[in-house]
């Protein structure tokens, strides 16, 4: 596949910066982030949400970064190191998601922002206050370039149920009325066995990306890698279509890469690249 130009040794990367919570057994998360941003040869400034504590298995607990330092952190990296594109993950509470939203729009950045609304882990465990999803769809929705919700999310977030084709468009375009630019409804769960496919929404147009589903039980991580690897797109110029194109294509190949690890699922891995 191709990948993203790397830059040349002691040149300055493209700079991404990734609000999002860590996981503590770097499978998901912002380590899932840097991952694919380092490995994408692309530079990311971090912004703590939260520390979780978990392992393949599951998440035990987590503790909330104060929403000021998380707006600090932002406020620091943004005027001294420059951006060209921004990603959410993992948020966990209302006062965060109403912080970052306000930091946002007082460092009047304009550049691209990918809001992954992570609501829970794979295991099910919760990531985010069910009070916070107001503060996702009122406050940050509306200043998102795309939004990248799973089934699960899509439920959430518009109290729609996506089983096949028809039901993936009415929640794409419920969820585009809340303001986002672009609207990526994935599939992934779906109970399709060749196929994983998204559906991309402007307002306008529908574009399908059915993609090869790749059975593993290794996963772990796998919506953030979409989505950080669809912001390092951005941030290289790409319009949203292919940069969603080039995120779906990278994360098949981290699935098909992913390795097992500790008692649970597996980490989804871009260090394929390393020896492609
Ligand atoms: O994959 C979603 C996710 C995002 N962020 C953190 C997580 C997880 C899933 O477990 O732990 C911190």
């Amino acid at each position: 596949m191709d990948f993203l130009p790397l830059p040349a040794p002691a040149a300055t990367p493209a700079r991404v910066l990734t609000i999002a919570g860590s996981d503590s057994g770097g499978g998901a998360g912002i380590q899932a982030d840097m991952r694919t941003f380092a490995l994408l040869g692309v530079h990311a400034c971090v912004a703590v949400t939260a520390v979780t504590v978990q392992n393949t298995v599951g998440v035990k607990s987590f503790h909330e970064v104060p929403a000021e330092t998380v707006a600090g952190q932002m406020a620091a990296v943004v005027p001294d190191i420059g951006i060209a594109a921004a990603k959410t993950g993992m948020l966990a509470s209302a006062q965060i998601i109403t912080q970052v939203a306000a930091t946002w729009q007082e460092l009047e950045l304009t550049v691209p922002l990918v809001v992954d609304p992570v609501s829970a882990s794979m295991h099910g465990d919760a990531l985010l206050a069910s009070s916070a999803l107001d503060a996702l769809r009122d406050n940050l929705f509306p200043l998102a370039t795309l939004v990248t919700p799973n089934l699960h999310e899509v439920r959430l977030l518009v109290d729609i149920d996506v089983i096949d084709a028809r039901s993936q468009r009415a929640a794409a375009i419920a969820l585009h009325a809340l303001g986002p630019r672009w609207v990526l409804v994935k599939g992934g769960h779906l109970p399709s066995t060749q196929y994983s496919p998204d559906l991309l929404y402007d307002g306008k147009d529908f574009r399908e990306y059915p993609g090869q589903r790749v059975a593993t039980a290794d996963d772990h991580g796998a919506g953030d890698t979409l989505a950080a690897a669809t912001t390092a797109a951005l941030a290289h110029g790409f319009a949203v279509p292919d940069a969603v194109a080039f995120g779906k294509r990278w994360v098949t190949e981290c699935l098909r890469a992913a390795y097992p690890l500790g008692h649970g699922h597996g980490p989804v891995s871009p260090l394929f690249r390393l020896w492609a």
